[in-house]
């Protein structure tokens, strides 16, 4: 399949971390899910700690989002006119995120990112961005500068095509380096529109925001009279409800969305202060736009999904099921005499090839990633499915039974041994 897919898709992919290329062998090509199952298109079975990079809160093929989806395909797949729909998910999100007023849904993250980027610009009347080492926020040409996931796994973290005059604008600062951010902030006065951050990084494996971090961010911004951008794509509707913004207690001033608010389907959105998103034309001047932004069948998706994480205790049970898998890990690392560090936070974490502890782009990246392909490759053998690079998190869903975490556990443990 491989093979054939290289003949008729550029490298076979259609987003380069697929490819498997920095752990080796072909990739896995997926016929199904169901719950936190995956099945290739040869049968075998895997547990799935991928979930579509975390769109997949609630597991694969959920009977609800499907029977939500089939209705409103039933009624018609896109009119590029508004539907009722968008206004629902929109209600939803405004009120489950205490620093959004006013949203706009896109199709993707990474358009998600590069809207909220021309609005922060066009509201300060600055061009200059600020933006960490490591942390990856979509692919368009004012973000592919010292980037995390697949930039970073592929040893490439800026690329070609993204012209000189593009880059300059585009600081990079030290996750986690806070003197660091404010010696850019002395030297560039007046000049920064936007500081944009994960506020839990979760492309180059997953690094924790340290002690008062996010909020100095917050007071430097502030100070400064520029504005800060919270990329939610990954900690949205994961860490909590209302995301890392209500999990911190700090409000962002926009935020960018992608993955859980689309239950799996194409989608992105940007939001915050009404006073900034309505610079958006059609009320202000900034131009954004899009055919199937807002598409109703991912909005039907996303409605569905956002109502089945309202329910009470959601939060709660997927944290517990987490936190069984994470005691386990440890057990069969002290077991096993390793001292890996390994991160997390609810339902995101990385296991990293360093006993040295990983706050840092720096200590991320001193990870040893040929150990990790080889983990890699024991875990899929023993029927688990983990992404196929070291510097992006694991995922786990509320369809992760206590069954399928000891299976795991079982299979951590023997891929460690084997190493
Ligand atoms: N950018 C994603 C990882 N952080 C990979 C997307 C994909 O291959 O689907």
């Amino acid at each position: 399949m491989f093979s054939d897919a290289k003949k008729y898709i550029a490298g076979g992919v259609n987003s380069p971390v697929r490819a498997f290329g920095s752990v080796g062998g072909d990739p896995v090509f997926i016929d199904r899910g169901r719950g936190s199952l995956i099945y290739d298109a040869d049968g075998k079975e895997y547990i799935d700690y991928v979930c579509s990079w975390g769109a997949l809160i609630l597991g694969h093929a959920d009977d609800e989002v499907i029977k939500a989806v089939t209705e409103a395909l039933g009624k018609g797949s896109s009119f590029g006119a508004p539907t009722e729909l968008e206004t629902k998910l929109a209600k939803m999100i405004v009120e489950s995120v205490p620093s959004i007023e006013k949203i706009r849904f896109v199709s993707s993250g990474t358009e998600a990112v590069m809207s909220a980027l021309r609005l922060a610009r066009a509201y300060t009347k600055r061009d200059k961005i600020i933006k960490f080492e490591g942390c990856y926020h979509g692919h368009s040409d004012f973000m592919l500068v010292k980037a995390g996931s697949g930039m970073l796994t592929h040893g490439e973290t800026s690329s070609p095509g993204v012209p000189a005059d593009a880059a300059k604008h585009t600081i990079i600062a030290q996750y986690n380096n806070i003197e660091n951010v404010k010696k850019i902030f002395e030297s560039n006065k007046g000049k920064i529109a936007a500081v944009i951050i994960e506020p839990v990084a979760a492309n180059m494996g997953l690094v924790l925001p340290k002690d008062n971090f996010l909020e100095e961010i917050r007071k430097i911004t502030e100070e400064n009279g520029a504005l800060l951008i919270f990329d939610e794509v990954i900690t949205g509707f994961r860490l909590a409800l209302g995301g890392a913004s209500e999990y911190f207690n700090i409000k962002p001033d926009l935020l960018t969305f992608g993955k859980i608010i689309g239950g799996g389907l194409p989608v992105g959105a940007f939001g915050g202060r009404a006073d900034i998103m309505d610079m958006l034309s059609p009320t202000g001047p900034v131009y954004q736009a899009g055919t199937l932004s807002g598409n109703p069948l991912a909005m039907a998706a996303g409605i569905k999904m956002l109502e089945k994480l309202s329910i009470r205790n959601f939060y709660q049970k997927l944290s517990e099921q987490s936190r069984k898998l994470y005691n386990g890990y440890r057990e069969n690392l002290k077991k096993l005499g390793l001292n890996y560090t390994f991160n997390h936070i609810e339902s995101l974490s990385c296991l990293y090839f360093t006993d040295k502890p990983v706050d840092s782009y720096k200590t991320a990246t001193s990870s040893d990633t040929a150990l990790y392909a080889k983990y890699f490759h024991s875990m899929l053998d023993n029927g688990v499915y983990l992404a196929p690079a070291q510097y992006e998190s694991a995922f786990v869903s509320i369809a992760h039974s206590d069954e399928q975490i000891a299976n795991t556990l079982k299979a951590h443990y023997e891929s460690l041994k084997s190493l």
